[in-house]
């Protein structure tokens, strides 16, 4: 329970009239939730949090396909700031499902009595910088409007969902459904011919899943992803009582980690390696499971092509020896690209299910893209292909989307998503020039979906928070990115992020996937990851908030 009672928290309703906040919250996942626990419990400010969801949980929210779970383990994908929820939650798998992460989250909204504070069913529209008063001005699609001296865009990496423009999806006479906005009571695939459009992270869970239930499924591959299996389960209960032994030190390594797990990449070039050693260590990280592959491999990965190449190897003769039909298995083997450069899919059964009697591959390159929806079904490479439900799994704009959504204005009217026509500029990515007293949590240029994310927010949060109390104790009113740090931040983050492979792929990390996205890689990664920015951070603070104006 929070130790501020005030009028409007007992009425569970934001006053009449244009009420006034010291900071108004976009959105109520797991950044939006923290962020007013932080800026409620322990500065005592009057937060107003806006969700345009019906309950809290964000992503946990909207994403409800089937197979939908978490890629990170759980005893890290949650909060750490409350040492008594770490030990007292329980977590029943590796990758908990949707619902039990909601269930979570729902759990935390009630234990630290959040709701009262969190406006549901409301989408901001509008935010505008009032440079006479210093406040911003906040609008929704229900009609409010309301003042805060601090907005905070809580509003998540990937959740503005991408549906393309798909010719003809309006006639099609089944059912569609993106994978982002899934029907709270589910969708019954039982007789049903089914499509799947996309082959990332999301339909990776999906596919195996609708594929159990469709009387048929036809996935539509536009770009083949290199997956690495889950290897969900049951975790030894042992296992889960010596981490809550040791939760001090698990929360110290992760937040000094390179993307927030517990994994570090080996120190030695796989170059430099025996065959026989080499297929040792990757038969291990296979076992492994999850992101070892990914993010515990070899130092030279995301340098090197040549040493990428030795790695992505063995995962494609992992597709070649799993799937029956050598040609689908070409099909299904990325050569575009290097591995890792695009988000690294875990998958359970996922090129097994292209064993199944019941499913067919579509690939863009061998049969042709798509061309239309039809009324019937889709049409791809000159083909119809006879369905009742689509599903469409192509993702998200990605980072810069839902800031752009939020109507923002800053100094002289200038609009946010124009600023960054050309690509988001900003500040550590929490702050950008022109834009007094607005901060983003995992907002672009900041590890954010290179991380694990929960260990990213709350970094963001507890460190906007000492920056809003320095303000209060100061009694200072305004808080902007200068734009020379601004420009050298951008600058930085390119510049580390062009000595490695990463930009090299048509990933979402740059845009790629959107039609007229401007392409640039938008996380930051390094030089020390998660650890070191933090590092950076907290010196930018200590240094009197190095590269901002404080007035
Ligand atoms: O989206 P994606 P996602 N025609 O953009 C294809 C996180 N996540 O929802 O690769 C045909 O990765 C597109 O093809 P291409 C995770 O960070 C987390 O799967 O662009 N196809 C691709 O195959 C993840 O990375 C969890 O060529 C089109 C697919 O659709 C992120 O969310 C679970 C197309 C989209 O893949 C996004 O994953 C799931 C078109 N016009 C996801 N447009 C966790 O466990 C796009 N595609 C926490």
């Amino acid at each position: 329970m929070g130790m501020v009672q005030t009028e409007y928290r007992k009425s569970g309703a934001p006053p009449a009239g244009k009420a006034t906040f010291d900071a108004v919250v976009v959105g109520a996942g797991f950044s939006g939730l923290y962020m007013l626990h932080s800026l409620r419990d322990r500065l005592g400010l009057r937060v107003r949090v806006f969700e345009a969801g019906n309950g809290v949980g964000g992503t946990w929210y909207w994403n409800r396909y089937p197979g939908c779970r978490c890629d990170s383990d759980s005893y890290i994908y949650c909060y750490t700031f409350d040492r008594h929820l770490l030990q007292e939650w329980e977590w029943s798998e590796r990758y908990p499902e949707q619902d039990e992460i909601l269930r979570y989250l729902e759990h935390c909204a009630d234990r630290f009595d959040l709701k009262p504070d969190i406006q549901f069913g409301t989408r901001v529209n509008a935010a505008t910088f009032d440079e006479k008063t210093n406040h911003w001005e906040v609008r929704t699609d229900k009609g409010d409007v309301v003042n805060a001296k601090y907005l905070i865009a809580a509003v998540g990496s990937l959740s503005a969902t991408n549906v393309p423009n798909f010719k003809g999806l309006e006639s099609f006479k089944g059912k569609w459904y993106h994978t982002s906005q899934w029907p709270h009571d589910g969708v019954d695939f039982t007789n049903k011919r089914v499509a799947v459009i996309g082959t990332g992270a999301t339909a990776v869970q999906a596919i195996p899943e609708i594929a159990q239930q469709a009387k048929h499924l036809t996935v539509f591959q536009r770009t083949p992803n290199f997956c690495v299996p889950a290897r969900n389960g049951k975790v030894d209960a042992e296992v889960t009582k010596a981490r809550k032994a040791d939760y001090d030190g698990v929360v110290d390594r992760i937040k000094s980690s390179f993307f927030g797990f517990e994994l570090y990449f080996m120190p030695k070039s796989v170059l430099e390696t025996t065959p026989e050693e080499r297929e040792r260590e990757f038969d291990r990280m296979w076992d492994e499971g999850g992101f070892a592959f990914w993010l515990a491999n070899y130092k030279d990965m995301f340098f090197d092509k040549k040493a990428n190449d030795v790695i992505a190897d063995y995962l494609k003769r992992k597709i070649r020896s799993t799937v029956k039909d050598p040609e689908v298995a070409e099909k299904l083997i990325p050569k575009t690209y290097a591995y890792g450069t695009k988000r690294q899919p875990l998958d359970t059964n996922y090129f097994e299910t292209f064993n199944k009697s019941n499913v067919a591959l579509v690939d863009a390159e061998a049969d042709g893209p798509i061309e239309e929806m039809t009324p019937t079904g889709i049409r791809a490479g000159g083909k119809e292909h006879a369905v009742d439900i689509i599903v469409i799994a192509t993702g998200f704009d990605a980072l810069t989307g839902p800031l752009k959504n939020l109507g923002i204005r800053g100094r002289g009217g200038q609009s946010l998503a124009q600023k960054w026509e050309d690509g988001p500029e900003t500040y550590l990515g929490l702050a950008m020039a022109g834009f007094p007293n607005l901060f983003t949590i995992t907002g672009p240029q900041s590890p954010s979906v290179l991380s694990n994310m929960p260990v990213s927010i709350e970094q963001h949060v507890e460190w906007i928070t000492d920056c809003i109390d320095h303000m209060r104790r100061n009694k200072l009113s305004t808080i902007e990115a200068t734009p020379q740090a601004q420009q050298l931040w951008v600058a930085h983050v390119a510049e580390i992020v062009n000595t490695t492979l990463m930009p090299t792929a048509n990933s979402w990390y740059m845009g790629a996937n959107i039609a007229g996205k401007p392409r640039q890689f938008m996380p930051y990664l390094g030089p020390e990851g998660v650890g070191g920015y933090r590092k950076k951070c907290d010196e930018v603070a200590a240094k009197g908030y190095e590269g901002f104006v404080l007035s």
